[in-house]
């Protein structure tokens, strides 16, 4: 073909058959220098959605900036330590994959094993939509969501213990686990949740911040707890539970209905946070994305600090400074040598103009040391350079698909290669040009919500709703509370029982329904002498007044049915303090010329007038974005499972 890309599934299988072909023939000679295998198994938290830099097969997401991949790069760069990185992480990944698909992977050559997991078995991305996602959020639906997960986490602990126990039977004993536990998923501040718009009291109100975080809290103890008490059992390889994730990205989690000018993970429509320096002095940049698999996921900066805090808290385990130690006592050169390992870490997909630091660090002498590199970066069979360093940088100014080589040399000649596979394309991700639905623009979901042909990344019109809240809810209230917006139209069925004893009428509605920009008197009864009250039309986001509930209980108020309320039936509240009680009004279909006094038919300029015309622009003439009801129920009937998210970037004061 002529775009002279490899298929995905090609350059997946050259890939595997690369790494494949490199593990094996590690040399069991006494003169040989010691590797260290380093296997990273989990979820997206372990692959690195989010953190960009992709390799491998596109729906696992595996990126060279996965804190394992960092931790492992660090312990490269430790003298005598020859590494060999591999990793199964896949995103979406569930404990039974790992049990099923990714410890078959594990062999009695490993030495060190990493992974997060558990996120997925207690719906980790059915809580970020129930909990954060505008359009979705809701107290009810967040507390659900939270409380089940809570209920499967003893099956989490449970299917967490048989991990370990299948490791501890496949490992040496002396080898490592690290099970690395999850930042919180919201910041420490009350993100308050509250069904239809403005009901915030007992079951109707919930705090989704403080559920959130205390469920994570409750996994990490528990996952604690088991680690230990799987340590306690003789003879089995060690296991490490890093607990401290989330004090390591207090103050940097995900801001729900607001954007942490700090943070570390990817929160909606962005990817690859990014804060330099991290800390609180500088604002988090990012890269804009719809690819729902990245959201709510640590970007370049949270992997970053999570591998320098592995390196400053684990530093080299026991059994890589065993390795270190054994391959600086080996002989420098041993008569009779067994031939070296090659090895090539990689694969690589990177845009045009990339460099790519091609890297044979893992390379293991069968004795004495490996003297020499011998590189071949355009995959001609040809090799271009010679050094004595084990890593080669090589820049791409053109789109290029390559399979890079090594020929390693130790002291006595012998040699050894490996290769890589390398492809550079305008757009850095793994699917070619031809069948790109973005091919400028790095989009490896390839997601396209509204099925035109155009990724949701380069597609002006993607049918995502408007990215702001309804401009109606300016009234929302005090900070830190954030209530359903004006684009989740709230059905008229789908309402709490009144409070008992409390009624809402509506005086003044003509036969036929108020017309819009029309007025009606709303009273109330049975409420609380005093208390403050709110009559709103939830279903369109309108506050129409704010008053005080009178001192015998009840209220009357005349207020202006606005102009750009939709024709049809609507529900009217009024909300107290722990206290609701709501009312059907009917909006009157516009008369079709009615507004500006056409009726009168004077001079003949009834033409532009009459017809759908006028009343649409007068709606649009309110300011209110009328369309975003029926864009946001169209998307409901899509599918729960989108990801719609709307990013509400808010100015700080
Ligand atoms: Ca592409
Ligand atoms: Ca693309
Ligand atoms: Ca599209």
């Amino acid at each position: 073909m002529a775009s002279g890309f490899r298929s995905v599934a090609a350059l997946v299988a050259a890939a595997g058959l690369v790494l494949g072909g490199a593990v094996t023939a590690t040399a069991a000679d006494g003169d040989a220098q010691e590797v260290y295998h380093v296997v990273q198994m989990g979820d997206s938290y372990s692959a690195g959605n989010g953190a960009g830099d992709y390799y491998g097969d596109p729906a696992a997401y595996r990126s060279h900036r996965s804190w394992a991949n960092l931790y492992a790069d660090w312990l490269s760069t430790q003298p005598d330590l020859p590494v060999q990185y591999v990793s199964y992480a896949h995103s979406g990944a569930e404990t039974s994959d790992i049990l099923e698909t990714q410890l078959p992977q594990v062999s009695p050559d490993t030495d060190l094993v990493m992974f997060t997991i558990g996120g997925n078995d207690v719906g980790f991305s059915t809580i970020v939509e129930n909990c954060f996602l505008v359009a979705f959020r809701s107290a009810d639906g967040c507390r659900s969501s939270v409380d089940a997960a809570q209920a499967d986490l003893s099956g989490v602990v449970e299917a967490t213990r048989k991990i370990l126990d299948e490791l501890a039977a496949k490992l040496q004993p002396d080898a490592q686990i690290v099970i690395l536990g999850y930042p919180l998923l919201a910041t420490d501040t009350p993100y308050i949740l509250c069904d239809y718009h403005v009901i915030c009291w007992g079951d109707y109100e919930y705090d989704a911040s403080a559920g959130v975080r205390q469920l994570g809290l409750e996994a990490n103890a528990l996952q604690d707890t088991l680690v230990a008490a799987y340590n306690q059992q003789p003879g089995v390889p060690q296991a490490i539970h890093v607990t401290d994730i989330h004090d390591l990205f207090a103050g940097h989690e995900p801001a729900p209905g607001d954007s942490n000018l700090y943070r570390w993970v990817d929160e909606f429509f962005e990817t690859e946070t990014q804060q330099v320096p991290p800390g609180f002095s500088a604002e988090t940049d990012y890269r804009d994305s719809a690819d729902k698999f990245t959201f709510w996921h640590p970007g370049i900066t949270g992997h970053a600090q999570e591998a320098a805090h592995l390196e400053s808290e684990l530093g080299l385990l026991p059994r890589a400074k065993a390795v270190q130690a054994a391959n600086a006592a080996a002989p420098a050169d041993p008569a009779g040598a067994a031939a070296p390992t090659a090895w090539l870490a990689g694969p690589y997909v990177r845009p045009v103009g990339a460099s790519v630091v091609l890297d044979a660090r893992g390379s293991a002498a069968g004795g004495g040391r490996i003297v020499s590199y011998e590189w071949d970066t355009d995959g001609d069979g040809a090799y271009d350079q010679t050094t004595a360093e084990p890593t080669l940088t090589v820049p791409f100014p053109a789109a290029a698909d390559v399979t890079a080589s090594v020929r390693v040399a130790q002291t006595d000649g012998q040699t050894a290669t490996a290769s890589t596979q390398v492809l550079i394309s305008v757009d850095g991700d793994q699917v070619p040009d031809a069948a790109d639905n973005c091919p400028t623009v790095e989009n490896v979901s390839q997601s396209d919500l509204d099925g035109d042909g155009v990724g949701d990344d380069c597609d002006p019109t993607s049918g995502y709703p408007p990215l702001q809240d309804a401009p109606g809810f300016s009234w929302q209230a005090a900070a830190g509370v954030e209530q359903r917006v004006g684009a989740d139209p709230l059905p008229l069925d789908a309402v709490p029982a009144d409070s008992p004893g409390r009624a809402v009428t509506l005086v003044g509605v003509p036969a036929g329904g108020v017309p819009a920009g029309g007025q009606l008197t709303v009273s109330a009864a049975g409420f609380a002498p005093g208390d403050p009250a709110q009559v709103s039309i939830d279903s369109e986001a309108y506050l129409l007044a704010d008053v005080e509930i009178g001192t015998d209980g009840t209220l009357s108020v005349t207020v202006t049915v606005p102009e750009g309320l939709s024709a049809g039936a609507h529900r009217i509240y009024v909300t107290a303090p722990a206290t609701v009680a709501s009312a059907v009004v009917t909006v009157a279909t516009a008369v079709p010329g009615s507004p500006g006094g056409s009726g009168s038919g004077s001079g003949g300029s009834g033409s532009g007038s009459a017809g759908p015309g006028g009343g649409r622009g007068a709606l649009a003439a309110s300011g209110i974005d009328v369309s975003a009801a029926p864009i946001a129920a169209g998307i409901l009937a899509l599918g729960a499972g989108l990801l719609l998210a709307l990013r509400a970037r808010r100015r700080r004061a």
